[in-house]
């Protein structure tokens, strides 16, 4: 198939599975058109499968706020006609299921048409979505779609809780790519971080509040009251200052490193004991199941689909938001020398029921259902 993908291209969750799709799909033999305002961060390989189409928005003094979203259905109506693409998959409800829906109308009156896949990932339903500013629009949209996805069930019931959702939702879980994120042996990059043999405790996000980074530093803090500890930081985010003046107000901060945003992510996770990911807002965890992949055991909160990832007293353990005290407690359970193997190797074991292999399919399987009740539409 000619397939559409729109995403943010940037560090975000929902850039990277769109992206990671888009490669998988290409890989097995489909034309993937990508169409955003910058390349997406993780496509970079060449495949004869691949293309980028940039979004350019038009700047004018008149505009204070530069119309992204009709410059995105301009783009999208080209992209689709020249590139005769046969479905359009786009990632986070706004702009973009909006977007589609326009282009998609637009395109109808030249007797085109094309099916749209919205997924839903996260923050666009349960944070920005529900915004009374956007409602409307994004509660259209989604209805509009020809097939809806969410991450997770918790962010399907979400959704049909915020909104007035009339279609039916399905559950596509996020997945990882097992043959880049697993343990590597990177044991000098182990012994430069930690050169007594303290534990490793890894954090990675884009800094946002609902990320509660400073509750990770809390634990950590705890932590390395009762055993040698160091923690790393990854990533960045407007909660960055906020973070550094905690660690500095906490003191120790020889014991923490700030990463910034790094690529080769599985290196750090390769080395990592304990992955901590204390959000008050998380659909599904991207990050946590990129760790648990990696063989690290995950402390997180139970909000939004946590806990359907992360399975508390095996793979790792789920707490209450902001229960910085049970958090440290179950960290310390964990990093002890006679459970630590069996809760890292439990996180591979449940990281491996989200195969990129297994995962793809799905998406492959909705793609062609709505593809071929497009036809029927078309023919009718
Ligand atoms: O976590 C973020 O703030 C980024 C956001 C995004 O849309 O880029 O992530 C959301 O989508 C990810 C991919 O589906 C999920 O793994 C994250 O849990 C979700 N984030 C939140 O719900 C806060």
């Amino acid at each position: 198939m000619k397939i559409g993908i729109v995403c943010y291209p940037t560090f975000g969750g929902s850039g990277v599975v769109a992206t990671e799709l888009g490669k998988a799909l290409a890989k097995i033999g489909h034309q993937v058109h990508f169409i955003t305002y910058s390349q997406p961060t993780r496509l970079d390989f060449f495949n004869e499968n691949l293309f980028y189409h940039q979004v350019d928005v038009m700047t004018y003094p008149l505009f204070q706020y530069p119309p992204y979203e009709l410059a995105l259905a301009s783009k999208l109506v080209d992209v689709v006609k020249y590139e005769r693409l046969d479905l359009l998959h786009v990632h986070y409800a706004i702009p973009h299921a909006s977007a589609a829906y326009m282009a998609k109308q637009i395109l109808l009156t030249e007797d085109i048409f094309i099916p749209v896949v919205t997924t839903l990932h996260g923050t666009d339903i349960t944070l920005v979505g529900k915004d009374a500013s956007f409602t409307p629009v994004v509660t259209f949209s989604i209805n509009a779609s020809d097939g809806i996805t969410a991450v997770s069930q918790n962010l399907k019931e979400d959704t049909y809780r915020y909104f007035n959702i009339n279609k039916d939702i399905q559950v596509i879980p996020n997945f990882v790519d097992l043959e880049r994120f697993n343990r590597q042996k990177k044991e000098h990059f182990k012994k430069a971080i930690c050169p007594n043999d303290e534990y490793l405790v890894v954090h990675t996000s884009n800094f946002r509040r609902v990320k509660r980074v400073e509750d990770a530093v809390k634990v950590f803090y705890n932590i390395r009251k009762h055993i040698p500890a160091k923690l790393l930081l990854v990533g960045d985010g407007p909660e960055r200052n906020n973070v550094e003046k905690l660690c500095r107000r906490l003191g120790g901060c020889d014991d923490i490193r700030f990463l910034g945003k790094l690529d080769a992510v599985e290196e750090v996770l390769s080395v990592s004991d304990l992955f901590l990911m204390p959000s008050e807002k998380e659909s599904f965890g991207l990050a946590a199941l990129e760790a648990m992949a990696c063989e690290v055991p995950v402390i997180s909160s139970n909000a939004g689909g946590l806990p359907e990832l992360n399975i508390d007293g095996e793979t790792g353990f789920v707490c209450p938001v902001g229960d910085i005290e049970m958090m440290t407690e179950k960290a310390l359970y964990i990093l002890h020398p006679d459970r630590l193997a069996t809760f890292k190797k439990n996180a591979l074991e449940r990281a491996k029921t989200f195969d990129i292999k297994e995962i793809v399919p799905q998406y492959e399987a909705m793609y062609q259902k709505i593809y071929e009740q497009s036809q029927t539409k078309v023919n009718s």
